[in-house]
């Protein structure tokens, strides 16, 4: 399983850091929605699911968090740490954010509107979605 992590050009000078990221640029699909989270509380495991049809950007832009991905067959983790660092999820990814520190600010990118319908909540569901809905792995 390929870990595709963005590493953006942050516009430093001495006044300090700025990041501009624009989308098919730097960021791989149209925005059409962002979304942060913050005060995550210890111990906070978010997730535990995966998208049919999502892809998104997540952007650790204030203290750090871990993020696990599993495709069906393999698991990775990945830290988030860096403001000018992304993480890629596809589509047909399971994920769960963990580890959160207590100012950790975790943006997303995501690639469509929020749609109740494009989750699939439970395991055993997204391994069969996967095999027989012709989800790739990736
Ligand atoms: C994902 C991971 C990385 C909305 O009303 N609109 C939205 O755009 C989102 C993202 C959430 N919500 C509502 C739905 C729930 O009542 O906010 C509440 C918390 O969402 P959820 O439990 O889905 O949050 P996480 O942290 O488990 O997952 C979120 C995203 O939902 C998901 O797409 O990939 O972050």
């Amino acid at each position: 399983m390929q870990v595709v992590k963005y590493v953006f050009q942050p516009h430093g000078d001495k006044r300090g850091q700025l990041i501009a990221l624009e989308e098919f640029k730097d960021i791989p699909f149209k925005i059409k929605r962002v979304y942060y989270m913050y005060d995550t509380a210890e111990g906070v495991v978010r997730g535990h699911h995966a998208h049919k049809k999502l892809e998104q950007i997540l952007v650790c832009i204030h203290g750090s968090c871990k993020i696990r991905l599993n495709n069906g067959v393999e698991e990775k983790i990945v830290p988030l740490e860096k403001p000018y660092e992304g993480l890629y999820v596809a589509n047909n990814m399971w994920r769960e954010m963990f580890d959160f520190s207590k100012d950790a600010v975790l943006l997303v990118f995501a690639s469509e509107l929020y749609d109740a319908n494009d989750y699939i909540r439970d395991y055993d569901e997204f391994l069969d979605f996967i095999t027989n809905e012709g989800g790739d792995k990736h």
